[in-house]
């Protein structure tokens, strides 16, 4: 038998599950960088402020990173093939990278309305 506590709880919880459901779905869209032959696929990327980037690393054996040197952002762990690192831009402005073993790969987000 469900007490009028337990019933109230169970409610209060679905709502939670929706609440966040709700903020998920409006969190902005995520956009894929391939990485590929030892290069950033797109090299360059326009989003609007909420967007995530995603570095996808679809090489065969090479492992990377994202490093956003000039801002001083920490760089990413290195991510082997097959694995991915993400981040979420909220901010406008342009924001140049590199890959932290191949200073040769680099990138740009622009972020804007
Ligand atoms: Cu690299």
């Amino acid at each position: 038998m469900m007490t009028m506590k337990s019933i109230a709880f169970t409610i209060s919880k679905s709502l939670a599950v929706a609440l966040v459901s709700v903020s998920l779905a409006n969190a902005g869209e995520v956009v894929e960088i391939s990485i590929e032959k030892m290069k950033f696929e797109p090299q360059q990327v326009k989003i609007k402020p909420g967007t995530t980037v995603k570095w996808v690393n679809n090489e065969r054996r090479n492992n990377h990173s994202v490093f956003f040197e000039k801002e001083g952002y920490p760089e990413s762990e290195r991510f082997f093939p097959g694995e991915s690192w993400q981040r979420t831009f909220d901010n406008p402005g342009t924001y140049p990278y590199r890959c932290g073993p191949h200073p040769e790969m680099t990138g740009v987000v622009e972020v804007g309305e």
